[in-house]
């Protein structure tokens, strides 16, 4: 089989709740770029990188539409079945730049689990379970807003919640008790931070939220940072932001710097390395989230066939981004259903993307032919 066409789309995704804010910046929604990668054997392959924003990470729409210039004429001609290999001929043409390969990774895998005739969390190793337990998260807002916001997702059967704190603590300590009390004891709370106190202030934090259960995930950005709340803590921690590299996931074990971690399939390049993080972090005795940083339906599907493939006793939860937004980018994504989400079961990803809805390819490259 050979790659002979890799076109990028691009699609803006605005949020339902009309935006969304965390780590106190706002944003009214992500945008996507949709790869898509077509074979001799008339195969397609999908995938998607919808960054949140330039404040929350190393990316943005523009760099990945650039960088994806810059791979996709390193592809044509070859094998997308060898999802290993290519990781690697993307890497020795691209230092970094996690977020670029993602969706072209995603999409290799695609093809990959698609030749074989499985779905993805099959060509994975195996689907534990049919379903994903989902949060989620209430975004940052004054008290009252963020009570409201946590009623709705729990009358939409949402049963953990992820409540956005990360500005002052004590403000954030009541956002928290005014979401616990709505809440009830039988829903799971984690307060994320995204890294936006000092460890000054999630340490007042903990004063301030003493009797309350919940789990705290990335107070601060800086790994010390956290070590030091992490020290502090006398309940479940979780690492997100900070879990960006198979380095870092090393030193988060040696140091016992977490009980759980987030690994976001963006920030480890796609399915590839974010499935090597996925494994040592389920056999370092962590819990895992595999997640991505947003998108739609492609993206939630990568998601939900990861978060599948991985145990179920070191499976945390994961997110279905697609239901965040008001646009969908593909059919055939299974119906969230009682706080839960599936992953379809044709061989792929197994969504059909709405490529009607793409617009012409804002890049195209062709084998044999020009590109650009
Ligand atoms: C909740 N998320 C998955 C959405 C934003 O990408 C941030 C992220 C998080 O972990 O907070
Ligand atoms: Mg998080």
């Amino acid at each position: 089989m050979k790659i002979t066409r890799i076109a990028a789309y691009g699609l803006e995704l605005p949020f339902k709740e009309g935006s969304y804010r965390c780590r106190n910046r706002t944003e009214t929604g992500q945008t996507s770029t949709i790869v898509e990668i077509g074979t001799d054997a008339g195969l397609a392959g999908w995938g998607e990188i919808a960054p949140l924003g330039a404040f929350y990470s190393e990316a943005f729409a523009g760099g990945v539409r650039a960088g994806l210039g810059v791979l996709a004429p390193e592809l044509l001609g070859r094998d997308p079945r060898e999802v290993q290999r290519l990781a690697r001929v993307m890497d020795a043409a691209m230092y970094g730049q996690m977020d670029v390969k993602t969706p072209i990774d995603i999409a290799l895998w695609d093809l990959f689990a698609q030749a074989a005739g499985l779905p993805l969390a099959e060509a994975l190793g195996g689907r534990d379970g049919h379903a994903v337990a989902l949060y989620r998260s209430v975004s940052q807002d004054r008290p009252e807003v963020m009570e409201r916001t946590a009623r709705r997702h729990l009358d939409d059967g949402y049963r953990r919640l992820q409540v956005k704190v990360g500005d002052d603590p004590l403000v954030d300590a009541e956002r928290l008790e005014r979401v616990a009390a709505l809440a009830g004891p039988d829903v799971a709370l984690y307060c994320d931070a995204n890294g936006g106190w000092t460890s000054q202030d999630a340490l007042r934090f903990l004063d301030a939220t003493r009797g309350l259960d919940y789990v705290l995930e990335q107070p601060c950005l800086a790994y010390e940072e956290n070590l030091r709340v992490r020290r502090a803590c006398a309940r479940p921690f979780v690492l997100d932001e900070s879990c960006d590299s198979l380095d870092a996931l090393v030193r988060i074990r040696a140091d016992g710097a977490a009980d759980g971690v987030t690994v976001k399939i963006s920030r480890f390049g796609g399915v590839t390395r974010a499935r090597r993080a996925r494994d040592l972090a389920v056999d370092s005795g962590l819990m895992v989230t595999v997640e991505c940083v947003g998108g739609a339906e492609i993206a939630s599907s990568a998601i939900a066939h990861m978060s599948l493939s991985t145990p179920a006793e070191r499976r945390t939860h994961t997110v279905d981004f697609h239901n965040w937004f008001s646009v969908s980018n593909a059919a055939g994504f299974p119906d969230v259903r009682d706080g839960a989400m599936r992953a379809p079961t044709a061989a792929g990803l197994g969504v059909v993307p709405l490529k009607e809805r793409f617009g012409p390819p804002i890049l195209a490259f062709d084998l044999g032919g020009h590109g650009g």
